[in-house]
């Protein structure tokens, strides 16, 4: 409201300059009330080590540069992202940051956001909004490429063999771009060969629990499972509960890949309980922080910003463990 009165009164009275020193200079008020950024930021949820990992790395990062962070966990919802959201710009934040837990709904928010003048930063998951004005930038992953590598691994495994691989895919949640991506990339690369069949593909809901419960469903209804694909450490180690209750060996008996390279997704690694990780980095605090000054000062950045991000095997595991941060 108080920008659209002041983009009334902007016919150079002086109220108008009055009320535009209330912050109404295109971004928020900075409801800090004094210099200090304020940063609205809207989080997924806490459903796995990574998302811990990640809001650890935006809230530190936000508490060393100074800026003042309003954070939200959105418990899985969108409606209470959506919320959040709303709530920033009633308090006219600087600038408002979120993961999209899922890819689709946002344009009516992000158009509020864009009305009232306060700029948006996407971190880690990607909106599918046709209007890319409808924020700065996307800082994370490709979730697309993540796959294709976990793919790749496969193929490589099983070069020269003949016999009939069964793949079981535990999925991220249900409309998450890591989900949607991290499939596409897998599928592209595995119909290459015949011999690669997903003969179950289910959501464990990027959790823990999830992934016990899904495979424990499959291990009773898929005879012959030689592979796991899971879009996430967390799924893929509820899984291996699964797999061990049912007397079987991870690792070996199914063989197991997943995607993050968390603490306790490596150490499974380095036991040979998981056979090939793809990492993808949840720090994305100190990038998200450098954007969140330039956007907040004007300054032109980059629309798409990528993570920089490798793959482990258990060899590898065991040589980074001892230095992991996360
Ligand atoms: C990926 C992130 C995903 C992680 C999961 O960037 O959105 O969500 O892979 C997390 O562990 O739950």
């Amino acid at each position: 409201m108080l920008k659209k009165i002041s983009a009334a009164l902007a016919g150079g009275l002086l109220l108008a300059s009055t009320l535009a020193g209330c912050g109404d200079d295109g971004g928020g008020s900075g409801s800090s009330g004094d210099d200090k950024i304020t940063l609205g930021f809207a989080q997924v949820g806490a459903e796995s080590g990574w998302r811990t990992a990640n809001t650890k790395s935006i809230q530190e990062s936000a508490a060393a540069e100074g800026i003042e962070l309003k954070f939200n966990d959105g418990q899985g919802k969108q409606e209470n992202q959506i919320k959040a959201i709303r709530s920033f710009i009633t308090q006219r934040v600087d600038v408002i940051a979120f993961s999209p837990v899922v890819e689709s709904g946002w344009d009516p928010v992000l158009k509020e956001a864009k009305d009232a003048g306060i700029p948006v930063i996407l971190t880690d998951r990607a909106v599918d909004s046709k209007d890319t004005s409808l924020y700065k930038t996307f800082l994370g992953s490709d979730f697309v490429e993540e796959g294709k590598k976990a793919g790749e691994w496969l193929v490589k495994e099983y070069e020269g063999k003949s016999d009939p691989v069964n793949i079981v895919e535990l999925q991220g949640t249900p409309g998450a771009a890591p989900a949607i991506d991290r499939k596409e990339g897998f599928e592209e690369v595995i119909k290459a060969d015949p011999k690669f069949k997903i003969v179950a593909s289910q959501t464990g809901k990027f959790e823990r629990t999830g992934g016990k419960q899904t495979m424990e469903t499959m291990l009773q209804s898929v005879k012959d499972i030689d592979v796991l694909y899971a879009h996430n450490d967390d799924m893929g180690l509820g899984a291996i509960e699964a797999i061990e209750a049912a007397g079987k060996k991870p690792g070996q008996d199914i063989k197991i890949i997943t995607v993050d390279a968390v603490k306790d997704g490596m150490t499974a690694l380095s036991e040979g309980k998981i056979n090939y990780i793809v990492e993808c980095s949840p720090l994305l605090g100190p990038q998200l922080m450098d954007l969140v000054k330039k956007v907040n000062n004007k300054e032109e950045v980059p629309t798409r910003i990528l993570t920089e991000e490798t793959t482990f095997t258990p060899e590898q595991a065991k040589e980074a463990l001892p230095n992991r941060k996360y």
